[in-house]
């Protein structure tokens, strides 16, 4: 008998037609009704899920009998509860590796456009606002040879360090769960405490997972530490960040800008952010071109099919549970 697959969110064109010529598809389609009583309804003889960006747990995933794999087309994993995929023996797998340079870009696309308020700008002269020469108002901060303080240096934390030490002659700071001497040497890296790395950077980008150790780990008292004159990079997660601390430290002239790719709640849809003009704000587009969602698609493929296939998936998250 053919085997049943789940979509739960929008996937690429052709993996779907890769998928549909292999197994039974269905969709979960958010217009066609509630989606957790969809999946419910579909999960009950499915045997593999793959997709992205949405919450799954016990609630939505308790009527599944037989599934065997959650297929996720992302790195970050933190939307899954692990401990019920663990006693259900549900493997998860992800896509590393493949986003890590298009992400690296993107940190770096904000931390450009927020340290010289480049979408401000935009706006500025396009609203015919550009009258004479500019004044201090328009000043951006400098960055070439300035110091980046990386919080979690993972595959795209380093490849942001890369891009400062050989791209903008800077000088790397970092905090992670533990020291990387072999991986910083090159960058002449130096490991910092948080509390130290955000007194002495002038930019700042979080990179961290989100995790129990990391949620709300950048919070008012974070805010205070930082120079005037920083630029807040975030690229990670929105729950890292006390998004409400973040909003009061533009407010109130603590940081000069931020540039923001995550938030607490997405998609943000409003949002005290909206009305102030020293943060840039993007919808979660971290890894969003086509050649990188089109890699991660080809690589979430391949792990779901092994899963369904017999074979380990190369990038699982949980535990091996055919050893
Ligand atoms: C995902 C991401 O594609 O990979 C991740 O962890 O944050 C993005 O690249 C996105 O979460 C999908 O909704």
């Amino acid at each position: 008998m053919q085997k049943k697959v789940v979509v739960f969110s929008q996937i690429d064109t052709e993996i779907l037609e890769k998928l549909q010529a292999r197994y039974q598809v269905v969709i979960i389609n958010p217009k066609m009704g509630d989606v957790n009583e969809q999946m419910q309804r579909e999960l009950v003889d499915a045997d593999g899920m793959i997709g992205a960006g949405r919450v799954l747990n016990e609630k939505n995933l308790a009527t599944a009998q037989k599934l065997k794999i959650i297929s996720s087309v992302s790195v970050g994993y933190d939307n899954y509860d692990l401990s019920y995929l663990n006693q259900k023996k549900i493997w998860l797998s992800h896509t590393p590796h493949v986003l890590t340079e298009t992400t690296a870009d993107l940190a770096f696309t904000l931390l450009m456009s927020a340290a010289r308020q480049v979408p401000n700008l935009d706006q500025w002269t396009k609203q015919g606002q550009w009258k004479r020469t500019v004044g201090t108002a328009q000043f951006g901060q400098d960055i070439f040879g300035k110091t980046l303080g990386i919080i979690g240096l993972g595959h795209i934390g380093a490849a942001v360090a890369r891009r400062g030490f050989y791209g903008f002659n800077m000088n790397i700071l970092y905090h992670n769960r533990r020291e990387k001497i072999e991986l910083v040497q090159p960058l002449n890296a130096q490991y910092r405490s948080l509390k130290d790395l955000l007194q002495q950077s002038d930019f700042v980008v979080v990179a961290v997972d989100l995790n129990a150790d990391s949620k709300a780990l950048i919070d008012a008292n974070a805010f205070d530490l930082m120079q005037k004159h920083a630029v807040f990079v975030n690229i990670s997660r929105g729950s890292v960040v006390d998004e409400q601390a973040l909003t009061e430290a533009l407010q109130q002239g603590k940081i000069f800008s931020a540039g923001l790719d995550v938030y607490q709640k997405e998609p943000l849809q409003v949002s005290p952010l909206f009305s102030l003009e020293n943060v840039v704000t993007l919808p979660h587009v971290g890894s969003a071109t086509a050649e990188t969602r089109k890699k991660m698609a080809n690589l979430a493929y391949q792990n779901l099919v092994d899963a369904l296939e017999a074979r380990t998936p190369r990038y699982l998250v949980n535990e091996n549970f055919s050893n």
